[in-house]
């Protein structure tokens, strides 16, 4: 199982690459990876798992983070609505997006940060997202607000950016933003 000793830190050079395509089918490998980080989160959101391992809570994980440079991210994540939205996804790609934006009204974490990096992150509102999906089905998805947040965070992480080259520092203080129980 994966736990936090294989989650790459700021400064390993993975982090700031362009991660690989998967070539679909993918192989068993890829595969195994893709459901092991699936598993993480689960693991990291139970609090009995989460206490045993030392694991940090996460609500999404890219391929890169733990040093597997493929185009490859998992997310699992109650919305503001109460709706779980699990996807394990291959070549993940945002298609569309609003011309709104968003932000985590206290910011954003990561689990290759281990420092609070305070200040405010833009993200689309709205994206549409094609991709390959675990069981290798073409799929377009349309997402908002937090889950549309998330995945934002980790097709950058694939894109070798991280949440800290977004921050701006004067945003509006009146906009409108998801309010995060959590950093
Ligand atoms: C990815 C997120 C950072 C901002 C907002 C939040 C958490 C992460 C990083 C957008 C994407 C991981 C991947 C949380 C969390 C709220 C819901 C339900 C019960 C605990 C969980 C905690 F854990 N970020 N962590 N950060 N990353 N909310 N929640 N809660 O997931 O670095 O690239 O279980
Ligand atoms: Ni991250």
């Amino acid at each position: 199982m994966i736990t936090m000793k294989d989650v790459i830190k700021e400064g390993h050079p993975t982090l700031r690459s362009v991660a690989k395509e998967v070539e679909i089918p993918a192989s068993k490998e890829d595969k195994e990876t893709l459901r092991k980080m699936m598993e993480f989160l689960h693991n990291s959101q139970n609090p009995e798992t989460a206490e045993k391992y030392g694991l940090r809570p996460g609500i999404g994980l890219a391929a890169p983070q733990i040093n597997v440079n493929k185009r490859m991210i998992a997310v699992l994540v109650n919305d503001e609505n109460g709706n779980l939205h699990e996807y394990a996804l291959y070549n993940p790609k945002i298609v569309s997006h609003s011309v709104e934006m968003t932000q985590l009204e206290n910011g954003e974490g990561c689990l290759s940060v281990d420092r609070d990096v305070p200040g405010l992150v833009p993200r689309y509102a709205r994206i549409t997202v094609q991709a390959t999906s675990i069981d290798e089905e073409e799929i377009s998805i349309r997402l908002k607000g937090l889950t549309a947040i998330v995945f934002q965070h980790e097709i950058d992480h694939l894109n070798g950016i991280m949440f800290y080259d977004r921050i701006v520092e004067n945003n509006d203080p009146f906009k409108k933003s998801i309010p995060s129980s959590f950093k």
